[in-house]
């Protein structure tokens, strides 16, 4: 009775408790989740990713066999010829050992933590498997609980390398696999082998607090009489972005053992902790409100939510998860290492569509477009280094087939410099906007000068060397290409645009860095030259120099709209009659498209402040380009659209590209009432904006580097500083400004409000 008594005296506590907490975080961070109630059975469409940047896995989450695909993102074949092709590395198999029928399944990968559950019920035995894979700890953990003592009996785990190397029991607990891509003969299209091949080496260790561990001979390990074990995951190559060294160090096999060993002395508490403490520092900086979803619609499985938004549901909650989830995978695909590929680091394939590569002429570029917008600009970094560690391969190649200096490249690329197919000239200056615009969203100097600025200076020497002067005196590109469409001629819209970017961001950043000498002076001499943006007969922008436009022309490739986005050339508020021939050329290309070229078309109508065009956009992508594991397609799978959609999203609430902020440009009727938090702004600025009934209600402005603050708005604003009203200086009808302090947070207001 006093025992009874005591057990509800500690529910109550326990209810209270959690009641309190329940209160205490309501309306804070949301816990987004992705979950279904039955294992996925296809690996693009529904198995979920997890990734630490380096390391990534696909989980099936099936009953009877757990099938975990597993890839680390520098297992590449390729040479400094050719592009190469991501590989798949493996997968781990889990077999327990039971057939009989499961209730109560779900599976559920929360992005707000990083970790992906799976719960069921089988022969009255519930059972639960956590997954994740450790940025601070840089092993994969898969941790196995059931509520019944001996539960797991008989289980059986597997390593199996995607090249055929043998597993191989080490230490009594652990399975590896190693072996050298050359044993596994990969013939490119033209049936030519690979010369250049990496060393790679996969390894798991199983842990069990009170179960028995068996080795087998066939390389697999069988752990039984236990309700708790887990499995720990290291895998590298011997790849390092380093042509210096051939791009090779010694295989870090010895540091894979530390790795392992230090991780399996931590509890699987503490392992979880530290992971979700790590991820949330950058996953937690950014959070947005679009509308309320009715919990009717909230509560189904996520492909039942997919399948009625598909049938004319509202879910603006949905349409937040994409935006985050987006971020989920940055966060998961480009933390360190190479960049996110054609499909971030996910791939189960050893001829993955387009290699998997580094696509030049819009999908790399697509991939990063919202790091630094939805505040991961940590996350930059790899896409820098990779530039800088292929800059002398590409110099090399530029040099061989033009005698120029400076570098370009061709649409397809792989690790080691390597680019194949067309020669796409623009693309290098292209890849240099998104440098240069990292710079403008952290204003971190040191990265400028070590990295951006350099390889903005190779490429600006190329363009002095291979402009072509007309007649008129105006320069061109010659021989240029409008991605994937069209003659080579000279003066392609793509080319120019890119140029004129290039040649004006060199400027900028030659400012910054306090540099001036004859080579700065004719490049901005070059710059007022460069062939301009054209309208064409039909008052479209013209992708061509000549007006050879076809308004029947429904091309993904968008290319002559690089001067709207991602660069500043064009804007409804600085060259409004351009503006309008661009939306008459993107009103003839018309919405239905690949998943990329939707999503680049959000972001175009978001800058030419079509807020419910823009929205259109997003309705028809998630109706129409997304599997229900919630990965884009073009078809097939690529990641670059599930990046173009968020980019697109912060550039309907805030613009800066212009040297200005623009809050809410391109808000649609639909969210009528939000909120976006932590999204960041061009100068080192963080903003909050909520907005109520189509208009702003408040935004704050934090100034990371105190740089001064250019306002655009029609409205009369209040800026006050800790309550202290700011006075504002009108530089231009709509255009207001202030000096920021480091570290201030600004709050803005409407005047009238
Ligand atoms: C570009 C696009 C294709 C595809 C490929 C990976 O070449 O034109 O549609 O997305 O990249």
């Amino acid at each position: 009775m006093k025992q009874s008594l005591n057990r509800e005296k500690k529910l109550f506590l326990t209810l209270f408790l959690s009641l309190l907490l329940c209160s205490l975080f309501a309306g804070t961070k949301k816990n987004y989740k992705l979950w279904y109630n039955k294992p996925a059975t296809k690996w693009s469409s529904e198995a979920l990713p997890l990734g630490n940047g380096a390391l990534g896995c696909m989980v099936y989450g099936g009953v009877n066999r757990e099938n975990i695909q597993f890839n680390e993102n520098t297992l590449w074949i390729g040479d400094e010829n050719r592009t190469g092709a991501y590989q798949n590395f493996g997968n781990i198999y889990i077999d327990f050992n039971s057939d009989k029928k499961e209730t109560l399944y779900k599976r559920e990968l929360n992005i707000s933590k990083a970790v992906h559950t799976i719960t069921y019920t089988q022969n009255g035995v519930r059972y639960k498997r956590e997954y994740f894979i450790s940025y601070p700890s840089k092993v994969m953990v898969l941790h196995f609980t059931a509520d019944k003592p001996n539960a797991y009996d008989n289980v059986k785990i597997s390593l199996k390398d995607a090249h055929k190397a043998i597993s191989k029991i080490e230490q009594k607990n652990s399975i590896a696999i190693k072996g050298n891509l050359k044993d596994y003969i990969f013939k490119d299209d033209k049936g030519i082998g690979y010369k250049f091949y990496l060393d790679y080496k996969a390894k798991l260790k199983v842990i069990t607090k009170n179960g028995k561990i068996t080795t087998n001979n066939d390389g697999t390990i069988t752990v039984s009489e236990t309700n708790n074990f887990t499995i720990l995951l290291a895998a590298a190559t011997n790849f390092t972005n380093d042509r210096s060294k051939n791009w090779r160090k010694k295989l870090p096999e010895k540091e894979m053992d530390i790795l392992l060993n230090t991780a399996s002395i931590k509890t699987f508490p503490a392992l979880k902790n530290e992971h979700i403490k790590d991820y949330r520092k950058l996953f937690d900086r950014f959070d947005i409100d679009l509308g309320k979803t009715n919990d009717q619609i909230r509560n189904q499985p996520l492909d039942k939510r997919l399948h009625n938004y598909k049938s004319g549901k509202k879910d603006p909650e949905l349409e937040e998860l994409i935006c985050q989830v987006g971020r989920y995978y940055v966060i998961s695909a480009s933390r360190c290492g190479l960049p996110s590929n054609l499909q971030g680091i996910w791939n189960n394939s050893n001829t993955p569509p387009w290699r998997c590569d580094f696509h030049s002429d819009v999908n790399l570029q697509m991939n990063y477009w919202l790091v630094d917008q939805s505040n991961l600009s940590d996350c930059f970094q790899p896409l820098a280094d990779w530039m800088m560690s292929i800059r002398e391969v590409r110099k090399k190649e530029t040099y061989n087939t033009f005698k120029k200096r400076g570098w370009i490249m061709h649409a397809e690329n792989g690790p080691f410099g390597g680019s194949t197919w067309q020669w796409s000239k623009g693309d290098s200056a292209w890849l240099l906007q998104c440098l240069w615009s990292h710079y403008q969203f952290t204003l971190d100097k040191k990265y400028l000068e070590k990295f951006a600025y350099p390889l903005m200076k190779d490429v600006c020497e190329f363009w002095v060397d291979d402009l072509k002067k007309l007649p008129d005196g105006k320069l061109v590109s010659p021989n240029g290409y409008s991605p994937e469409h069209g003659p080579r001629e000279d003066g392609v819209s793509f080319d120019q645009q890119l140029i004129w970017n290039l040649f004006g961001n060199f400027i900028k950043a030659s400012n910054t860095l306090g540099i001036k000498n004859d080579f700065t002076a004719k490049i901005a001499e070059m710059q007022k030259h460069l062939l301009g943006p054209k309208i064409g007969k039909w008052g479209q922008l013209q992708e061509w120099m000549k007006d050879r436009d076809d308004p029947k022309d429904k091309h993904r490739h968008l290319s002559h709209m690089i001067a709207i986005h991602p660069s500043h050339q064009i804007s409804p508020i600085t060259t409004p009659e351009l503006a309008k021939a661009a939306a008459v050329s993107m009103v003839a290309r018309g919405d239905a498209s690949t998943g990329w070229s939707k999503a680049w078309k959000i972001n175009i109508w978001a800058r030419l402040q079509n807020g419910n065009h823009a929205y259109k956009l997003i309705n028809e992508f998630i109706k129409n380009n997304l599997y229900s594991n919630l990965f884009g397609y073009h078809p097939p799978f690529q990641m670059d659209c599930n990046f173009g959609y968020v980019s697109g999203v912060c550039e309907m609430l805030l613009q800066s590209h212009s040297g200005f902020i623009q809050l809410l440009p391109a808000l649609p009727d639909v969210w009528k009432s939000g909120s976006v938090k932590g999204i960041k702004a061009r100068n080192a600025f963080i903003l909050d904006i909520e907005w109520k009934d189509g208009e702003l209600k408040e935004a704050t402005i934090f100034s990371e580097k105190g740089a001064p603050c250019r306002i655009y708005s029609k409205d009369e604003l209040k800026i006050t500083c800790k309550g202290k009203k700011i006075a504002l200086k009108k530089e231009k009808e709509n255009i207001f400004s202030f000096q920021t302090k480091k570290g201030a947070v600004y709050k803005i207001t409407p005047k009238n409000k």
